[in-house]
């Protein structure tokens, strides 16, 4: 294995030089230490026009510091880069990249871990104006979301906090405590913020009983749950460097070139494979042309969103047809896909546990009509009446031309063909369909298992990973919450608790490692507790990352009842973010640039370890969250258990230990391993092939196009949610992977009122709410909302516009970017901007009618779960767009 590490090969002081022409070398920022800086004053130069005139004066002259110390992104784009951090009289006045290594797209190459160019904006959010600065409290009486807070002390905070956990496990039990799903510090070690069951709230709360924990997450809600229902399996592809393998090359709506963006990640190994396999035929699949599709691919196939099942329905049938298919390799290796097979098919596919789901314990649910997917594209048996599939047929639906999807389906039969998904498919209302579906036509094809081919997954980047630690023990075990909800649900448990179970809500049993499983009895797993108390660390979920902002607003101020009401929400960050204001207490955390701790990541060959070196004192009264979490544990007498008696920097030595101990090649002391930071490793091996199972993880053991799991489920479970959502059939459980007139979805009839289907893929300036408030950042491209230049001409808007985008739930105000880079009929607002309504009124708080100004999807999308997932189908919403 070769190594590097910053150490070794050293920094030449030449290469500060050179840079710093190209690069401002910072605010001239003094008084920013907690004894010099008046608690209320904003830093000084942290407006952009302060930061112009600090550029002006520097520009040219070389860069002075007095240190340079690791440290690392923690944000959740995918990557988690390494980035130097020069000081000068304790202000930190550069941040610099990894630029050790190579760019040689090869075996055994140590990669560059460049970041990208939001990671080099860090002193932005560092001495930014939104900075908080010391522990608010809101003010009594006031609503939450009005934003009114008066100063605290800490010890006034923990005080407070310390009374209100102990009053509410007294009346209620750990199950009315939650931690919130952020991922906000996902990089960090001691100081992670994801998974919530990994973090210093979720030890602090074990060894004190336990909370109610969540299944599943907001990147992959639908896919973790669906996909595997036909083959076992969510996550395994061919690594991506193998696509140097592929003849064709197909992304159903992966976007790297936005969503995998640092030197190493996804997008440049994309780019690497077009310089080497420039044969290769690329298609993207996407609502919207984007950079991804700009910048590699031969084909952009415009389509309709949440209709991916239609695509494949029609490719499936036509390649039937024009006897493309295997048909001895589907009748050994897949069930429901023939008719005169289906009901054997149906007795192999019956589930014997309930581990996953869906178990028919009675026997009772048996099925006497034909639901293979041959009956499906003749419209025969089950699906009588309801026509051939016919790529005609799915053109209507799609939006893509018939040619189009023969061509298309072609392309799998002339392979190998490799098939990524990323994860704007599955985010539907019918996504988990659609993540099936995809999986489907890749495996039906006969292009799984092979070089060159692939799963139908999202890509496999692999690294070569460190064994360190990356995680500190949190005591699972001593959890007493044995149910857990899904990620989505958290919101309902504030209000209506008593409805949630597993037939309504997917309310699952959790064991002591963590494990979740179904009911065997429909409806028996219950929530037994109101949420009555939320830790909000590193998340900005609650006001900007969920749903339905305004309906959140309104549970936010449900009256604090005996069983409804949330009673106590504490965010921790650095940051005045939407979801702060609508805490009632606000601690102020740290960046990773104020605290020590550590970060791995890596790609394709390369793999890294950070130890990452506190380069500034915390700012104003801001403190890591591992002493936050320990004054708390101090409060509620477990501060020994907490602690273990070690410092935080104790905890990034124990997992140095970890690694040395597991065979990991780092310096001989922890020392020399702070010293040197960055430490990365390689190997040469060959471009990883992700399996075809000889036995799936699925019932049958093989590819199962028909779900017994997923029919059972739709018998057994109320898709109402126990009256939550209107019985309007467009929830729907199928046991094919099938598209349906979903919620919001093109065959939504409150389309002829809100004509557009509108989606929201995650943008370049901001890793969802994440750097949202730099203005660097903002002024690379404003929040615009995309929209077909046809469209916009029928409606009169023109380029940079300001527009109002309107859905039933609420209204958000942004400009206008007229493009044919968007199908007609879709528009795309890029999520994870900040919530800024035009009032805060107490009067108005949660008001549909009240607009937002700072174009924030989550003010237009829905609450309502996923059919069986239970999860975010945010990008289907149905809209109109106005002229503001
Ligand atoms: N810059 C940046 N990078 C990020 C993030 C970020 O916020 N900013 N977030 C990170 C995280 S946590 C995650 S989970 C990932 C998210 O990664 P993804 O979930 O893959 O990202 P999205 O942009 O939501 O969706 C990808 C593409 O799917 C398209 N799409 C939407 N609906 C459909 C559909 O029905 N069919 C098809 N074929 N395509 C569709 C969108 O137009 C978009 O181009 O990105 C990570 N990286
Ligand atoms: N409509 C729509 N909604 C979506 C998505 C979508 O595609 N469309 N995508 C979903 C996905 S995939 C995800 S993963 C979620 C992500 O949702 P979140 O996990 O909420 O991600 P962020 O918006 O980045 O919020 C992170 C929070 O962490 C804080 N933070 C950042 N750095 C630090 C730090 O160093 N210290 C501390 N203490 N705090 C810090 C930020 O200020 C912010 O409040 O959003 C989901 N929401
Ligand atoms: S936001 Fe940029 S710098 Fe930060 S981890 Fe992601 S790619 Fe790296
Ligand atoms: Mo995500």
């Amino acid at each position: 294995m070769e190594k590097t590490s910053s150490a070794q090969s050293g920094i030449s002081r030449r290469s500060f030089v050179a840079l710093s022409g190209l690069v401002g070398a910072g605010f001239a920022l003094t008084g920013c230490s907690p004894s010099e800086q008046a608690p209320t004053e904003a830093p000084e130069g942290a407006e952009s026009a302060g930061e112009t005139k600090a550029f002006a004066e520097v520009k040219g002259e070389p860069l002075a510091y007095d240190a340079m110390t690791w440290s690392a992104c923690h944000v959740n784009c995918g990557s988690r880069c390494p980035l130097k951090v020069f000081t000068k009289d304790g202000t930190v006045v550069r941040i610099d990249i990894d630029s050790d290594g190579t760019d040689e797209f090869a075996p055994g190459q140590i990669y560059q871990m460049r970041s990208c160019v939001r990671g080099r904006t860090n002193r932005q959010r560092i001495y930014s104006e939104d900075r908080i600065q010391k522990p608010l409290k809101r003010v009594e009486g006031t609503k939450r979301g009005e934003g009114k807070y008066e100063e605290i002390t800490w010890d006034e905070a923990i005080d407070l906090i310390a009374a209100t956990m102990q009053d509410i496990k007294d009346e209620y039990g750990n199950d009315a405590f939650y931690i919130q799903y952020g991922t906000g510090v996902l990089g960090g070690t001691v100081s992670r913020s994801w998974h919530p069951d990994a973090t210093m709230f979720a030890r602090l709360m074990n060894l004190w009983g336990g909370y109610l924990r969540q299944y599943a997450d907001y990147s992959t809600g639908q896919i973790t749950w669906e996909m595997p229902l036909f083959n076992g399996d969510a996550w395994s592809n061919n690594e991506v460097t193998d696509l140097v393998n592929s003849k064709n090359i197909v992304l159903f709506g992966n976007n790297p070139a936005n969503t995998r963006m640092s030197g190493s990640a996804m997008q440049y190994l994309l780019t690497q494979v077009r310089l080497q396999n420039p044969e290769a035929t690329i298609v993207v699949i996407d609502p919207h042309l984007s950079d991804t599709a700009v910048g590699v691919a031969n084909q952009w196939i415009p389509i309709r969103p949440a209709t991916d099942t239609a695509l494949v329905a029609g490719m499936i049938f036509y390649l039937k047809e024009q006897g493309k298919l295997d048909e001895k390799f589907i009748r050994d290796k897949f069930v429901g896909f023939f008719s005169d097979s289906f009901a054997d098919d149906v007795k192999a596919a019956e589930p014997a546990s309930n581990a996953f789901m869906g178990l028919d314990k009675s026997g009772k649910l048996t099925i006497d009509q034909d639901m293979s997917y041959e009956a499906y594209l003749a419209g025969t048996g089950a699906y009588e009446d309801t026509g051939e599939k016919t790529p005609e047929w799915a053109a209507a639906i799609t939006g893509v031309p018939a040619d189009t999807i023969r061509q298309l389906a072609d392309l799998y039969v002339d392979g190998p063909t490799a098939t990524i998904q990323g994860w704007g498919p599955q985010r539907h209302s019918n996504g988990g369909n659609t993540s099936r579906a995809i999986a489907m036509i890749a495996a039906i094809t006969g292009n799984v298992g092979i070089s060159g081919g692939g799963t139908g997954a999202r890509e496999g980047v692999g690294g070569v990973p460190y064994a360190i630690a990356t995680a500190i023990p949190t005591f699972p075990e001593k959890n007493t919450v044995d149910v857990c909800v899904s990620f989505f649900d958290w919101y309902h448990a504030i209000e209506d608790y008593q409805s949630m179970n597993d037939a309504t809500w997917g309310v699952r049993h959790i064991d002591e490692t963590g494990a979740t499983s179904y009911a065997e009895e429909p409806g028996t797993i219950k929530l037994k507790a109101p949420i009555k108390f939320i830790w909000n660390y590193g998340s900005n979920v609650m006001m900007g990352q969920h749903a339905d902002i305004n309906d959140s607003l309104r549970i936010y101020n449900l009256p604090d009842e005996k069983d409804s009401g949330v009673r106590m929400i504490v965010t921790v960050d650095p940051w005045m973010t939407p979801t702060a204001m609508v805490s009632d207490i606000i601690l102020p955390g740290t960046t990773p640039f104020e605290e020590d701790d550590l970060t791995t990541g890596g790609t394709a060959w390369t793999g890294f370890v950070c130890c990452e070196t506190a380069a500034i004192e915390p700012l104003f009264e801001s403190k890591p969250v591992y002493e936050i979490c320990t004054l708390i544990a101090d409060k509620l007498g477990i501060k020994d258990e907490f602690t273990e008696g070690k410092t935080q920097l104790d905890w990034v030595e124990w997992c140095y230990d970890q690694g040395i101990a597991a065979g990991d090649d780092l310096p001989a002391t922890f020392e020399e391993f702070r010293e040197g930071g960055l430490f990365k490793q390689t190997d040469d091996h060959e471009p990883a092939v992700a399996p075809a199972p000889e036995e799936m993880a699925t019932p049958s053991g093989k590819y199962e196009v028909f779900s017994k799991q997923a029919y059972n489920l739709s018998q057994q479970w109320d898709l109402t949610c126990g009256g939550y959502v209107p019985d309007d059939g467009r929830d729907q459980i199928t046991g094919l992977p099938i598209w349906y007139d979903h919620f919001e979805g093109y065959g939504d009839p409150l389309r002829k009122d809100y004509p557009f289907q509108l989606i929201g893929h995650h943008g370049k300036t901001r890793t969802h709410s994440s750097y949202g408030n730099v203005p660097w950042m903002n002024s690379v491209a404003p929040q615009q909302c995309w929209i077909n230049d046809g469209d916009a001409a029928e409606l009169g808007i023109e380029q940079d516009d300001a527009v109002i985008v309107s859905t039933e739930r609420g209204r958000s105000q942004m400009t206008a970017k007229v493009t044919n880079r968007i199908m007609p009929g879709v528009v795309s607002v890029p999520q994870g901007a900040w919530y800024d309504p035009e009032s805060r009124d107490a009067a108005t708080i949660g008001d549909p009618s009240v607009l937002d100004r700072g174009g924030c999807i989550s003010v237009l999308t829905s609450s309502r779960p996923t059919p069986i997932s239970k999860g975010n189908g945010v990008h289907s919403n149905l809209c109109k767009i106005e002229k503001a």
